[in-house]
């Protein structure tokens, strides 16, 4: 039996409703869970919301509503999405649950009990976006002159009296154990930017605040709320249940992976494996950054450009079989990646609709039609040797070994290979013109056809559930010689809607 799988995604600031980035994130680890499940893995796989914090609090100000108000009520967003995209998650955790509560505390006190905490009073940068401080030298100059964090986003000049964690104690520890561990930070362009910023130094962190009381109340520290940060990590600790332990504890940590996005590396690759460390924690095996999807014409989506893709209209417009493959094979999975409607419709036409699904509907259609419903037995004929050859092989090992290391664009691109091999083995062996002159050979082709369907339906599961076992359904509803059902299109043909005036 392998190894249990725990996934993890990043949690998201419920401030406003989900946007694509969000959409994409959770769409990405739900078809790593779902293929995993169907490697025989046992996986756990959770997401969640980051409800403490600055920003949830300023937030909360702004629409005049208390925090845990605002949190609850665009927590559940989150949630209705995850639902809709058909993201199998096994828990979804909010950072206002009770047994988080209960992590954090137990993590500061391990981390306490190290000795690893003092008190001191914090000068500097912090920005609010962000949730991060940051030192002088790492800003940058905004249009107007002002100082901005190195994502881009306002800093205010912090002081107040705070909580530090010896940070700067782990900087070997942790160069040694990305040395030792090469896949422990990937891509690999981001295991090397967390190096080079290991070795530029470490400054011990502000991990409570004093400002503002909304986040997890410090064990005996009045006044002291935690570090957002430190609070948010946890909860992937909690999930499973620490500090208690039980089954899930030693089944799932340490977790496979955590799945988040390029702007977040440092908190996921530094400061979270240095708080595992601190409390005697085992660390995660990876952390996988994914990159970040651009507006059309590759730019940062903005309200003010209008290029923002709200994910709530891509799966009422075109349906979540079509978003979930889209974002999987448009973007190289751990790059930056531009997406738009008119991308999504081109590309689900021409590869799920017409390739995929047209080759499903034909051949299921003319089994319906010519064999009474029955479907034949494969050929044997070097032709349909070779393409049962050419599907197995990237319906079985070209594109779980992509999908094992996140490249889910290459191995759909694998994939499609064997479709389009498909195709052009219907064209070249022209089941309906063998129909009046070799009815036997035509059976031959078209039963070597459903057993090419069946093996790439299955590859396709884990990116488009739904239309994957429509097809899995009708290929079935034929064994034991029963006739199959009338097939429908399991991907039907997308269009753009009309411009409007
Ligand atoms: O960072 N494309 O929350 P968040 C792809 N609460 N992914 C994107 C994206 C884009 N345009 N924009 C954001 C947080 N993301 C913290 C995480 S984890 C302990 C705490 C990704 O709501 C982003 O990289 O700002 C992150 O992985 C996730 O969405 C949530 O972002």
């Amino acid at each position: 039996m392998s190894k249990p799988y725990y996934l993890t995604t990043a949690i998201s600031y419920p401030n406003g409703a989900p946007h694509i980035g969000h959409a994409y994130e959770a769409i990405a680890a739900d078809v790593m869970a779902r293929f995993q499940r169907a490697q025989g893995r046992d996986v756990y796989f959770q997401t969640g919301t980051d409800e403490h914090g600055l920003k949830m609090a300023q937030a909360a100000r702004d629409q005049g509503m208390a925090p845990g108000e605002l949190a609850a009520k665009m927590s559940q967003l989150f949630i209705d999405m995850c639902d809709a995209l058909d993201v199998t998650y096994d828990r979804f955790i909010r950072t206002t649950d009770e047994d988080h509560h209960k992590a954090c505390q137990a993590i500061w006190t391990a981390i306490e009990e190290k000795g690893d905490f003092y008190l001191g009073r914090y000068e500097g940068w912090y920005s609010v976006r962000d949730e991060a401080f940051y030192d002088e030298k790492e800003l940058k100059e905004g249009e107007g002159g002002e100082k901005l964090s190195p994502e881009g986003t306002p800093v205010e000049w912090t002081v107040e009296e705070s909580w530090f964690f010896k940070l700067s104690a782990y900087q070997q520890p942790l160069l040694d154990h990305i040395a030792a561990n090469p896949d422990f930070i990937q891509p690999t362009s981001r295991r090397n930017e967390v190096v080079s910023f290991l070795e530029s130094g470490l400054r011990d962190l502000s991990v409570s605040r004093t400002s503002f009381d909304w986040g997890v109340p410090l064990p005996g520290s009045e006044g002291h709320v935690m570090y957002v940060w430190l609070d948010a990590l946890t909860n992937y600790i909690t999930g499973v249940g620490y500090p208690d332990g039980g089954d899930k504890w030693d089944k799932y940590w340490p977790a496979a992976c955590h799945l988040i996005g390029k702007d977040i590396v440092r908190f996921h690759c530094i400061y979270w494996p240095a708080f595992l460390m601190s409390a005697d924690i085992a660390l995660p095996e990876q952390v996988y950054a994914h990159g970040h999807l651009l507006g059309e014409g590759g730019i940062k989506m903005s309200k003010s450009l209008g290029n923002v893709v709200d994910p709530k209209q891509m799966w009422e417009r075109y349906g979540v079989d079509a978003l979930r493959y889209f974002l999987m094979r448009e973007v190289t999975f751990g790059q930056d990646g531009a997406v738009g409607e008119e991308a999504l419709v081109t590309r689900v036409n021409a590869e799920l609709a017409n390739s995929f699904g047209n080759l499903a509907q034909r051949t299921l259609s003319m089994i319906h039609k010519n064999c009474d419903g029955v479907i034949p037995a494969a050929g044997n004929a070097s032709e349909d040797k070779a393409l049962l050859d050419d599907v197995m092989a990237a319906a079985t090992q070209k594109l779980p070994e992509a999908f094992d290391r996140w490249a889910f664009s290459a191995g759909l691109e694998a994939w499609l290979a064997a479709v389009y091999a498909c195709n052009a083995y219907v064209d070249t062996m022209a089941p309906w013109a063998l129909k009046k002159t070799d009815p036997d050979r035509m059976a031959e082709v078209l039963g070597t056809l459903a057993a090419a369907i069946q093996p790439l339906a299955l590859a396709l599961l884990p990116v488009a559930p739904t239309g994957a076992q429509a097809i899995l359904d009708q290929l079935k509803s034929g064994e034991g010689g029963q006739p199959i059902d009338k097939p429908t299109p399991a991907f039907p043909r997308l269009e753009l809607p009309e411009q409007e005036a």
